[in-house]
């Protein structure tokens, strides 16, 4: 007879996930993680976020989060290499549909199944929860911390996209992946424009990129802010990667839909349109996370230091 992780990750599989992994939260995080977490906040590489750490407390214990909470339930899915538009400089992942969304409405519809069929409480998270993401990731089997700090998967490189369910559930986790396949590589360290990479595996947000162009909220730029002609997200360190050239060219299905919206458009043309036209076109894309008066101080910052 099959048991509850069997039918999780079918019915997971079913819905159009790419990997699926099961993580156990005994010990969650582990105390050296948590230190990495805790000295990343206090040298002050978060930035401007100050939402990461007031909810540094949530991120140490799933269980306020979810009162009970035993295993957590992660998915992935490939944003692809492909480039919608070559002469467009906003990352990969953006001129996709919006993934939270994605997420949310595929993880609906499981923990509807899951409620039905295996009993259990279910908490839903994709960055809308306060959650170390990618520290589930490595636990759940998916892939590992390279040292962009993105978890690389072996099927789909650093181009995936993460989520997942907290549930009371105490599942059978799987093993965490084991190995560190970044090697002797550094490709990703010493392509980032801004040298935001730092050699413990984190990034200093305030010299990413995309912090700048996607996070930070302020009307312009401070002096010295530098963007490398990106005007939303950027994607070097993943364009560089190895495990990119072996990962699949489309998107998953899911991510698809919006993809024509970025076809045939040019930096310029969020200089012209109005926030009528910016919510028809871009409305379930990552982009209307900067807005239309984001993206335009994107542009001008980009003009005046064109790729
Ligand atoms: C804040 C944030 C950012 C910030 C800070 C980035 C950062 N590296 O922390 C900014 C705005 C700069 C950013 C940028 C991007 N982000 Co972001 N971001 C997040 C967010 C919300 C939190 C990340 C976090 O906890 N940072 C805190 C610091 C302390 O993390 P850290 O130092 O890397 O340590 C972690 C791991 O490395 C790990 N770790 C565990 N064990 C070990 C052991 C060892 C030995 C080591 C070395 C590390 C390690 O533990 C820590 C806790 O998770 C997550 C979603 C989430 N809730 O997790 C998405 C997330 C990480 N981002 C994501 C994406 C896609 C991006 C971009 C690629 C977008 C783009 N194209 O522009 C860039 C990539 C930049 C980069 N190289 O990281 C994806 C990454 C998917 C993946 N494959 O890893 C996530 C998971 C969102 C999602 N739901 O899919 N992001
Ligand atoms: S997203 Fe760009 S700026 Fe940020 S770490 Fe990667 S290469 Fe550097
Ligand atoms: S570019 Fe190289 S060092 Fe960086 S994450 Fe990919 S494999 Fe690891």
């Amino acid at each position: 007879m099959k048991g509850p992780e069997d039918l999780i990750k079918r019915h997971l599989y079913g819905l159009g996930f790419d990997i699926v992994g099961i993580a156990s939260l005994l010990d969650f995080p582990s105390p050296d993680v948590r230190e990495r977490v805790l000295r990343w906040v206090e040298e002050g590489r978060a930035a401007g976020m100050d939402w990461f750490a007031e909810s540094l407390e949530l991120r140490f214990d799933p269980d306020k989060l979810l009162p009970g909470a035993a295993s957590a339930i992660v998915v992935a899915l490939g944003y692809g290499r492909r480039r919608v538009n070559p002469s467009l400089p906003i990352s990969r992942y953006a001129t996709r549909r919006d993934y939270h969304r994605v997420f949310r409405g595929l993880l609906r519809k499981f923990v509807r199944w899951a409620e039905r069929n295996l009993g259990g409480r279910y908490r839903i998270f994709s960055d809308s929860a306060p959650i170390l993401e990618r520290e589930l990731a490595v636990r759940a089997g998916l892939g590992w911390i390279g040292k962009s700090s993105l978890l690389i998967t072996p099927e789909f490189g650093p181009n995936v996209l993460l989520g997942g369910v907290l549930t009371d559930l105490l599942l059978i986790p799987d093993s965490p992946f084991p190995y560190d396949r970044c090697g002797t590589c550094d490709r990703c360290v010493r392509a980032c424009p801004t040298g935001a990479i730092l050699p413990n595996r984190s990034v200093d947000a305030n010299r990413c990129i995309s912090y700048w162009t996607v996070e930070y909220r302020g009307e312009e730029f401070p002096p010295g802010v530098d963007t490398h002609g990106w005007i939303f997200g950027c994607d070097v360190c993943t364009d560089v990667c190895p495990w990119t050239g072996r990962s699949p060219s489309l998107a998953n299905p899911h991510l698809r839909a919006k993809e024509e919206r970025f076809r045939d458009i040019s930096p310029r043309d969020f200089l012209r349109m109005d926030e009528e036209e910016f919510r028809r076109r871009f409305a379930g894309t990552p982009v209307m996370r900067a807005g239309l008066a984001g993206m335009r101080r994107n542009v001008k910052a980009a003009l005046k230091d064109p790729p």
